[in-house]
């Protein structure tokens, strides 16, 4: 006999239906949740959106969850919805908590709203929870393909970092000694790749068995591959290099390190793009996380990007999000410098917010694809064949800039046309492009000089002329 019934809300965030149980958007704090309320036999359903159960009709308990402070108004909506459809709080106590909880938690229009909607708000991590395995059954289905398990084998970070809210929502730092009795339910289920949400996860004293405890369980192909969503911590890196060995043998893909401060750093970040490169990972497979919109003006993060770029590692570019922003309608095509719809940091316009996340875009295109170049006309490839986009990447710019009106060179810093004013011109390529490619003579002669003397894969070939 049940003697309660929860509902657990994911409210209708904007994630996209593909990227519901992507690793970057399960609800992992209401999947614990989940289990925790199980273990006392309580009945449980979980509601992605704003929807009513089909398993019970009155919830005794609704628990909300939150995530990106930006994100706060879907939260809300979920409270209404949920606040109307059971209005008397002695019958239905609804309870907030996550992220967005734990950053606003004493923030006057939170509890204003808490207060309005008789809403119990909980903050920060939540200790007797925490001990629970992720009822990841819940969502797990024949539709829904997850084969991984988020983790925290640590919490809280000691660096404290003014733009980051990660010490305010786990202000203790915690690590645990071992990893698997932590994952090995989920193995058992079939969840062999491991994503680590830990916000620094190699300032944990235990990194160094974890690690090898990992290795094993991989040469035992127990597990598959770890991830771990934020960057690794570069200091600790550069005073214990050997941590990175262990990690490629542990089966850790996609190394992540921040960039955050001054271009003047480059010397240290090239040393640790160098340990992990020196340890076997390929620089296309290394990501930088840069923050901008921030102190650090367009001129400067131009100029670290082009760094990266003479790296050939990928950027991750963490536009600044304020922890006290409630809302964030950013719009790629839009010209939004007034400030109205999203936060632009007083060094910043609008313009230049777009024109770097474009750069970089770009810039990681060409990287990936070892392209001297880029042109959105050459991503789409309706106006031509695909020996002409072969024969277009091995020219000189000069001589790719006559067909593709919108050549890019991402060694060269640039600048919005306008400072103040952002605009998109749609580019059309020339009329007639396959018939004028197919005439250049030239182009065709080193073509054909490259194919005869290169027997190379096509997503080898690079810019050759000059
Ligand atoms: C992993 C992570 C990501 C991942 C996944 C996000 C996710 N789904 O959680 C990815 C890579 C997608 C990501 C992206 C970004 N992130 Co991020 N991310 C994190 C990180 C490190 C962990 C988040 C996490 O653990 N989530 C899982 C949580 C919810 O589960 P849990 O902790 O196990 O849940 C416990 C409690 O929270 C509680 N709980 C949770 N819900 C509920 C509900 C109730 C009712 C109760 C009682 C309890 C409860 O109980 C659980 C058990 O203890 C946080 C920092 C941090 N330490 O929180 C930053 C953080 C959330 N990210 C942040 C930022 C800025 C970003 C980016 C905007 C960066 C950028 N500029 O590009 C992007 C956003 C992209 C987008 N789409 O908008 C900021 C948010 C700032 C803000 N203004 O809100 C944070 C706080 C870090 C920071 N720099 O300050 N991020
Ligand atoms: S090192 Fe990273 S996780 Fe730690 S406070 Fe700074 S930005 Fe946040």
């Amino acid at each position: 006999m049940y003697q309660k019934n929860i509902l657990l809300v994911e409210p209708d965030f904007p994630i996209p239906t593909k990227s519901k149980n992507h690793k970057n958007f399960l609800p992992i704090g209401l999947l614990k949740l989940a289990s925790y309320y199980r273990n006392q036999n309580f009945e449980v359903d979980l509601i992605r959106g704003k929807k009513l159960s089909d398993k019970f009709i009155t919830p005794s308990l609704i628990e909300i969850t939150s995530l990106f402070t930006y994100w706060s108004d879907y939260v809300w909506d979920a409270v209404k919805f949920y606040r109307e459809h059971f209005p008397d709080p002695d019958v239905t106590e609804i309870r907030v908590g996550g992220i967005y909880a734990s950053l606003h938690f004493e923030n006057q229009d939170f509890r204003y709203k808490c207060k309005k909607y008789h809403v119990t708000p909980v903050k920060g991590v939540q200790e007797e929870v925490e001990n629970f395995f992720p009822a990841y059954d819940i969502v797990k289905n024949s539709d829904n393909h997850v084969d991984y398990q988020i983790i925290h084998s640590s919490r809280g970070c000691f660096r404290k970092c003014s733009f980051c809210g990660t010490w305010k929502i786990e202000p203790e730092f915690k690590g645990k000694k071992e990893i698997t009795s932590t994952i090995e339910s989920g193995l058992q289920m079939g969840l062999k790749n491991l994503v680590f949400y830990d916000n620094n996860l190699f300032y944990n004293p235990f990194i160094e068995s974890i690690l090898k405890e990992l290795a094993i369980l991989r040469k035992e192909r127990k597990i598959g591959w770890c991830e771990s969503q934020s960057g690794f911590d570069g200091r600790v890196l550069l005073q214990k290099p050997h941590l990175v060995p262990l990690l490629k043998k542990a089966g850790f893909r996609y190394p992540r390190i921040a960039w955050d401060w001054g271009y003047d750093q480059w010397p240290e970040i090239e040393k640790q793009i160098r340990i992990l490169v020196d340890s076997g990972y390929n620089p296309k497979n290394i990501t930088v996380f840069m923050i901008y919109n921030w102190k650090l003006d367009f001129e400067e993060m131009e100029q670290k990007r082009i760094k990266c770029w003479e790296w050939k590692v990928q950027i991750s570019d963490c536009r600044n999000r304020p922890l006290e922003q409630l809302h964030d309608h950013y719009k790629p095509l839009k010209d939004q410098n007034h400030g109205n719809d999203y936060y632009i940091n007083p060094n910043w316009t609008d313009a230049e917010i777009k024109q770097f996340r474009q750069n970089v875009r770009r810039q990681n295109i060409c990287s990936r694809q070892n392209l001297a170049f880029h042109s959105k006309l050459l991503e789409h490839k309706k106006h031509f064949t695909k020996e002409h986009y072969n024969r277009l990447k091995l020219v000189s710019f000069g001589r790719a800039a006559k067909f593709l009106p919108d050549l890019w060179i991402p060694s060269k810093v640039t600048h919005p046309q306008n400072r103040d004013k952002w605009s998109v011109k749609p580019v059309e390529p020339p009329k007639n492009l396959a018939e004028l490619l197919d005439a250049d003579q030239e182009m065709r002669d080193i073509w054909n000089e490259f194919v005869e003397q290169t027997p190379v894969k096509e997503e080898q070939i690079v810019c050759l002329e000059n």
